[in-house]
């Protein structure tokens, strides 16, 4: 029996850290040559974002980074992970390199490194660059090469410094929540087109490992981001049973199988055929697709819970992301039901098996590719109190069994290398704006002011001793 109140140990050389993303932390959207991205679009569009909220502020940390890195040097932060923005580096999507979009980039990464922070780069979380979108967007495949021709000027720029690079964040946002349900940019709600964006983001990802690779060092990381889904049916019945196998199609086998394994699962294939008879996959793209990778990274928040429609139960079919559209291209038949207990500000169960689970399927899956938890974290609705402070027990909580569920892994074997928290800063949550603060560190919009919460110090000092304390 394991002792429940001694600390939990992670490894000396478990990379800690914490995450942001440009779009969602940078503001200066119109500055240094930067264009709009489909966010800046989706976002000035009326109703698509609560509150009217746009990121062109946002954390203004294109202006604010050297006191940003300060405070994650202040946290004692030994990694960062954040994404450069497309329109930043590469306006309109094609064409030369912006060179003040760069000159950012490599200020920042000299300022990491100045501090002592290893900086993880993401190249693509979801801010595509609008002229693309206006030729089609993820649905032409044309897209995916200008992406490989962005991944080359940045790592042709900056990756003398940077040891890790991640292709995309998050895949299934971009094509199945942008192209889908249409709740995140560009808005769009085809399912065929989601299928259609979701093979061209793969693509885009297996061209742009083979345009990394080209420019890197050996000794570089290649990596990608997804947000796999641990997806339970409701009951035993082999209904509910034959749902939870068409949402793990769609949700998990529908990227690990072609980035691993060079073919789509045919049973997703079937499942989807009255959609589209994927006639956008050519000769050769698998191939390219599924080309080495040196780590895999895992977002986690939640887990998925399914069962087959009841027609006794009209309860609406709630799958967590919001809007009226199913993102999923071919869930009919389908029920979303949130998990039991405890939830966050999202109204995501807060679930720490969700995360056990998929790490050690990935251990048995893809024996041996190290793994990042590349995000996880909540929302709460956190406030400053008299005194300035903000108090958030909560995200302690969340975060402490997050961590004991990555101890239990690394425990079981599961090759689990490093931790990245989201987020670092409050920020814009896309749809929902402003309002949901995921931030270990507070951020008053009106100011700019940043205080650290609770949770950021109860991290730092898990991140300085290696050790997860018993529960509070
Ligand atoms: O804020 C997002 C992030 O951009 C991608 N992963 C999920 C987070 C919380 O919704």
């Amino acid at each position: 029996m394991t002792d429940q109140s001694a600390p939990l140990a992670f490894p000396a050389d478990f990379v800690w850290g914490a995450a942001t993303a440009a779009y969602q932390i940078e503001g200066a959207a119109a500055e240094d040559g930067r264009t709009p991205s489909v966010w800046d679009t989706f976002s000035r569009t009326p109703g698509k974002v609560r509150n009217g909220d746009t990121g062109d502020i946002a954390t203004d940390h294109y202006h604010r980074y050297p006191a940003d890195v300060a405070l994650m040097a202040g946290l004692g932060l030994p990694a960062y992970r954040f994404s450069l923005a497309w329109p930043r580096v590469r306006p309109g999507g094609s064409g030369p390199a912006n060179k003040a979009g760069l000159d950012f980039y490599d200020r920042l990464v000299d300022e990491l490194l100045g501090h002592g922070i290893a900086p993880v780069a993401t190249l693509y979380h979801w801010d595509l660059p609008q002229e693309l979108e206006d030729a089609g967007g993820w649905t032409a495949r044309d897209t995916a090469h200008r992406f490989a021709e962005y991944a080359a000027l940045a790592a042709d720029r900056l990756g003398d410094r940077i040891a890790t690079w991640t292709t995309l964040n998050e895949p299934w946002c971009s094509a199945f929540l942008g192209y889908g349900s249409g709740v995140h940019a560009p808005g769009r709600t085809d399912p065929a087109a989601a299928l259609a964006a979701h093979h061209h983001l793969l693509l885009a990802h297996g061209l742009a490992v083979g345009a990394l690779r080209a420019a890197l060092p050996g000794t570089a990381q290649v990596s990608l981001t997804l947000n796999l889904a641990a997806v339970r049916p409701l009951t035993g019945a082999p209904a509910d049973r034959e749902a939870a196998r068409r949402i793990d199609g769609l949700a998990n086998r529908i990227f690990l199988d072609p980035v691993f394994h060079g073919r789509y699962p045919a049973d997703v294939l079937a499942d989807t055929a009255e959609v589209t008879d994927w006639s956008f996959v050519r000769d050769g793209d698998l191939a390219e697709i599924s080309r080495p990778l040196d780590s895999l990274g895992l977002n986690y928040y939640t887990p998925t819970v399914v069962a087959a429609d009841d027609p006794a139960d009209p309860a609406p079919r709630r799958d967590g992301h919001g809007g009226e559209r199913s993102p999923w291209p071919a869930d009919r038949g389908i029920r979303f039901l949130p998990a039991d207990g405890e939830r966050t500000a999202m109204g995501w169960p807060v679930d720490a098996d969700g995360l056990y689970e998929l790490l050690t399927r990935l251990r048995d899956e893809l024996p041996g590719l190290p793994l990042l938890v590349t995000e996880n974290g909540a929302a709460y609705d956190d406030y400053s109190d008299p005194t300035g402070a903000v108090h958030d027990p909560e995200r302690i909580a969340y975060l402490h069994a997050h961590l004991a569920a990555v101890h239990r892994a690394i425990a079981a074997g599961v090759p689990v290398r490093g931790y990245f928290l989201w987020s670092l800063l409050d920020n814009f949550e896309w749809a929902y704006g402003y309002g949901k603060r995921f931030g270990i560190v507070h951020v008053d919009f009106a100011s700019q002011r940043r205080t650290p919460k609770d949770s950021a110090r109860w991290y730092a000092e898990v991140v300085r001793t290696g050790l997860l304390p018993p529960p509070a």
